[in-house]
């Protein structure tokens, strides 16, 4: 895959580019067919466990972020509870709690 678009409904959409025209990879040809972020999913590729292969970060409309581990077959397998490095930003509610505290 060559370029990946997060869309507004939370669905990642896959792109090869076949000699400058770009083909849309639907259903088990998307490897990122049921990933879904609750809205407006936002994708960026980073090598978190520096193996060598991109792993997938996914935010979305409400500063949620979901981790995928890339295992260098094109199988990317979510990340949760402690093996999740990345946690939510805290609310502008939170936020603006931390601030009073100092
Ligand atoms: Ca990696």
């Amino acid at each position: 895959m060559d370029l990946v678009v997060g869309n507004a409904d939370g669905k990642l959409r896959a792109f090869r580019n076949d000699g400058g025209t770009f083909t849309w990879l639907t259903g088990t040809a998307n490897p990122f067919d049921g990933i879904v972020a609750p809205e407006a999913a936002s994708p960026t590729f980073v090598d978190l466990d520096r193996d060598g292969d991109p792993d997938l970060v996914v935010g979305d409309r409400w500063g949620g972020l979901r981790v995928f581990r890339n295992d260098g077959h094109g199988i990317f397998t979510a990340l949760t509870g402690s093996s999740q490095s990345l946690r939510r930003n805290p609310s502008r509610r939170q936020q603006r709690a931390g601030l009073r505290r100092f």
